[in-house]
């Protein structure tokens, strides 16, 4: 075994015990649901259901979804099971359009949630040893609160730093010799731009693991940023409208993220049809959680496209492990008809020497034709005061996308730091045909 685990009892639960306890738990959510939560016991009523009817798991497909759209009709709580004296927290999701969605924590939900964190940041390596740098923004996102309490539930030193100021994020790194880093893959990327300009040898840090969630991330950019900050970097999945981080994290094997099953059930649809896949199917993970007070959330479709491994896994654990997303549904792009997903211009970007992942994807028509752009970051590696220089490494780049995801785009460089980034998440598409 690679590293110690949290919670053995339910890590390792045997699947069909993983399986009576969901339906226990599930049971007992859908009844608190129902009474307590408008919209639950409306569309439940609609469709002519009771809690009682769902008496194995497979029931669950009987019930409605629950999407964005319920969230912000019931804005801003709506949506609680509980009064609002029970409630201890209130966190916001990170959207950049309409009214965020909010969510709400009882003392219970703090425990469970540090207790899900502690579990994944364990299986990524992290003790009571470590000095843990959470480069995450404080505040309504869920990110630096998540990381912070699991880290103290482990025992580890936390230094809650906040997000943004990355001078000083590697300063405070070298004197406080931080060991674990927590923060958005691309400002981990931005972090270690910077630290190669100041002339710093990754080395000499005492950085030693990378807890890194928030946005999808290729395997190619998991390589630049091991290589370039000399640590072993892991991925860890959550959302706010479920709990924030602690839904799924990967253990030293990087062979999927373990979802905690105890705590919620997930489920792959066909985004299109709504259909529930048979496992292995790639498509939209919907989740259910079983252990939350004050915000259930039934069948809460995620966007995000991924797929289930059901094999154990190498670490012990029994826990189903998600793929890395590929992204969201609605980042999706159809390109002259062919799918494109950003984290696969990400893949060929990263593998091209010198282009740093720092990019976005700009769609847009022209006549009846869809036109896609990427636009890079310059940087030191790819910046050129011969036009001739620039143009035949921008055509190297275009040939490349093209030659692997067939669809032909326009390549242009632009400012550092011009592309928005919001909560440290880079913001990777902008479909000009949906504005
Ligand atoms: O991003 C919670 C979080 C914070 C998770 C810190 C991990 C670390 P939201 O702001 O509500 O919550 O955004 C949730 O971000 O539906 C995914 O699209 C995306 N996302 C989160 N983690 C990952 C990941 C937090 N590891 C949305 N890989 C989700 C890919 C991720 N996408």
């Amino acid at each position: 075994m690679l590293n110690t685990i949290w919670d053995p009892q339910h890590e390792c639960m045997p699947r069909d015990e993983i399986g009576q306890l969901q339906l226990e738990r599930l049971q007992a959510t859908l009844n608190r649901a129902c009474k307590n939560v408008t919209c639950y016991r409306t569309k439940f009523k609609g469709l002519g259901i009771v809690p009682e009817d769902i008496t194995s798991l497979s029931d669950l497909a009987k019930l409605p979804f629950t999407t964005k759209e319920d969230l912000r009709l019931n804005y801003p709580y709506g949506m609680f099971a509980v009064p609002l004296r029970e409630v201890v927290r209130i966190h916001s999701s990170s959207g950049t359009t309409g009214k965020p969605t909010v969510v709400g924590y009882t003392k219970n939900d703090l425990k469970t949630w540090s207790n899900l964190v502690a579990r994944f940041m364990t299986a990524a390596g992290v003790t009571h040893d470590d000095v843990v740098q959470i480069a995450f923004g404080y505040g309504l996102f869920t990110g630096a609160f998540g990381l912070h309490y699991g880290s103290e539930t482990i025992g580890a030193a936390v230094i809650p730093m906040s997000g943004g100021n990355t001078e000083k994020q590697i300063m405070i790194m070298q004197d406080y010799k931080s060991t674990v880093l927590v923060c958005t893959p691309s400002y981990a990327v931005t972090i270690a731009d910077r630290i190669e300009k100041l002339g710093i040898d990754p080395k000499t840090l005492s950085l030693k693991v990378g807890l890194f969630g928030g946005e999808p991330w290729s395997e190619a950019m998991r390589r630049e940023i091991e290589s370039r900050l000399s640590i072993s970097a892991t991925d860890n999945y959550g959302l706010s409208e479920v709990i924030g981080p602690g839904v799924a994290g990967e253990c030293g094997y990087k062979c999927g993220m373990h979802i905690f099953e105890d705590a919620f059930i997930p489920e792959i649809i066909d985004p299109e049809t709504c259909a529930v896949l048979p496992p292995g199917s790639v498509g939209e993970l919907v989740l259910t959680t079983i252990s939350k007070e004050a915000f259930p959330m039934i069948r809460y479709r995620t966007r995000d496209i991924t797929s289930l491994e059901y094999e154990v896994c190498e670490c012990g654990r029994t826990m189903v492990r998600m793929k890395k997303t590929m992204g969201r549904s609605d980042d999706m792009l159809i390109i002259k008809g062919v799918n494109v997903f950003p984290s696969q211009i990400e893949e060929v970007l990263v593998a091209i020497e010198g282009c740093e992942p720092h990019y976005q994807l700009v769609v847009d028509r022209k006549g009846a034709m869809d036109v896609l752009e990427v636009d890079i970051e310059v940087t030191e590696h790819i910046f050129f005061d011969e036009m001739k220089k620039q143009r035949a490494f921008l055509e190297m780049v275009e040939k490349k996308i093209d030659s692997v995801l067939g669809v032909g785009v326009t390549v242009k460089l632009v400012e550092p730091n011009s592309i928005p980034r919001n909560e440290g998440k880079a913001s990777r598409v902008i479909d000009k045909r949906r504005l």
